[in-house]
């Protein structure tokens, strides 16, 4: 095992992180921006270094600064948790170069994974299920209208290298779609250096479901079961639960058969998620593969008992999964809300500021993972998540109540936050049902009553 891990992130993340390394008995590096010196996975972590300035680009993406620390202090592996660095194979490639473990899939991997024209391909190949759409990049308007007619409207255009719903179009007719084409390439262009996008039939009233799967070095495969993460905004995740209340037993396993599958293409190790939309005839369509520890995965870790941190560390370390299909046996239900520093009563505009008060939920079956304390100024240069409240109870409607339960003790005062917003989810009777879907918050929340 190794000794010594740089966690190449902030906030709650490096925050968990830190705690899987401390229980697994190695040491801990932070690196933190000139803004977050006060941060609490500086104050958690045995060493932590300045990599620089407040932006992300001159610090958590700045690969010489996070290298350099990681040599300077003698670390054996990074763990670059969600976003930043998390799936550039350019840097899971400099880490290798320098002799340094990345607590991940292999860079060919993450490349692949990465173009989601290629994922595509290679998981068409598979006989996985797509999104009816194209191959290859829409090169101009005449091909995309050729297969905008075979697909037939509405259909979507996204990103090649985006993920996650950044920069899709949508188009209802040919008039549309002209429009939507260039925009969706000058946006991908402007975003991430790249112009490809592909096209696929938009699917109405999806269900969001991806697998958790867990691989280790030597060609152990195992999956985790679904998380439901049908419940965004704008593509931002917002409530997320395990397992679906649309999943049945027999759906579980074709879904986890056919992520399994990706994984095996993609030559898979480490934790990673495969992405799928669930139609209301059930019918299952591959999107995409996320290469990262992600935001939602504690939901997976209560209804599994799997501590997937842990187990990328144990795989890292080139230590075998040591768990087969047959041990994961998910029990009761969990429920994950984010709870982001925005104001839902205007818009979910970011709401910085310091925190004057915290008292963080507790009790039975709760577990809070966050990095905010009582005094602690909330930076305005990153993301907004302040942390995660996480519940377990033996079936959906006690965790149902047991959140709504938690985030009432759950106390954050000087910023606004998406507390309001989950309450207002969680009381809803078409949630209480099960029935959630993409225009689940448009159509049955509004926060102006
Ligand atoms: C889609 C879709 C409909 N049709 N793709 C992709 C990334 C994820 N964040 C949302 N994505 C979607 N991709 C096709 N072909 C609808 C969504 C979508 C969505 C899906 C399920 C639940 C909620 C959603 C909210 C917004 C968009």
């Amino acid at each position: 095992m190794f000794s010594k891990i740089l966690v190449a992130n902030r906030g709650e993340i490096a925050v968990r992180i830190i705690r899987a390394c401390q229980e697994m008995g190695m040491a801990t590096v932070a690196v933190y921006s000139r803004t977050d010196e006060k941060a609490l996975h500086v104050k958690m972590a045995d060493q932590s270094v300045c990599i620089g300035e407040a932006p992300a680009n001159q610090s958590y993406l700045n690969i010489s600064n996070i290298l350099s620390a990681a040599i300077n202090t003698g670390c054996q592996a990074i763990h670059p948790g969600y976003g930043f660095l998390a799936e550039n194979a350019y840097f899971a490639e400099m880490c290798s170069t320098h002799g340094i473990k990345f607590i991940g899939p292999s860079p060919r991997t993450i490349k692949l994974m990465g173009d989601k024209i290629g994922a595509r391909e290679l998981v068409g190949r598979t006989g996985v299920p797509l999104v009816p759409g194209s191959e290859g990049d829409i090169k101009d308007l005449k091909i995309a209208m050729r297969v905008a007619d075979e697909i037939q409207y509405p259909v979507l255009i996204k990103a090649s290298a985006g993920g996650g719903g950044k920069g899709m179009r949508l188009a209802h007719n040919r008039k549309e779609l002209e429009k939507a084409l260039s925009a969706a390439r000058l946006e991908a262009e402007a975003a991430f250096g790249n112009g490809e996008v592909y096209i696929e039939k938009y699917i109405e009233e999806p269900r969001h479901i991806e697998i958790q799967v867990l691989g280790d070095e030597h060609g152990n495969l195992i999956h985790l079961g679904e998380r439901d993460c049908s419940i965004q905004r704008r593509n931002q995740k917002l409530l997320e639960e395990s397992p679906s209340p649309f999943i049945d037993d027999k759906l579980r396993a074709k879904l986890g058969e056919m992520a399994l599958e990706v994984a095996r293409a993609a030559d898979y190790f480490s934790a990673g998620t495969v992405e799928f939309l669930v139609d209301k005839h059930k019918n299952c369509y591959f999107i995409e593969v996320n290469t990262r520890i992600q935001v939602e995965h504690p939901v997976t870790e209560m209804v599994t008992g799997v501590d997937i941190v842990q187990a990328q560390l144990a795989i890292a370390a080139g230590e075998e999964l040591g768990l087969v299909q047959e041990d994961i046996q998910p029990r009761g239900w969990s429920i994950e809300c984010r709870i982001n520093a925005e104001d839902p009563n205007f818009d979910f505009r970011p709401s910085a500021g310091t925190i004057v008060e915290y008292l963080p939920a507790g009790g039975p079956g709760v577990r809070v993972d966050s990095f905010i304390y009582s005094g602690y100024s909330v930076p305005p240069y990153y993301d907004s998540l302040l942390g995660k409240l996480i519940v377990w109870a033996p079936d959906r409607i006690q965790a149902i109540d047991r959140m709504d339960r938690a985030l009432k003790e759950h106390i954050i005062e000087g910023v606004q936050t998406t507390i309001p917003f989950h309450h207002k989810v969680l009381d809803n009777s078409f949630f209480r049902r099960g029935e959630v879907y993409t225009n689940f918050i448009a159509r049955r929340i509004n926060m102006e009553n």
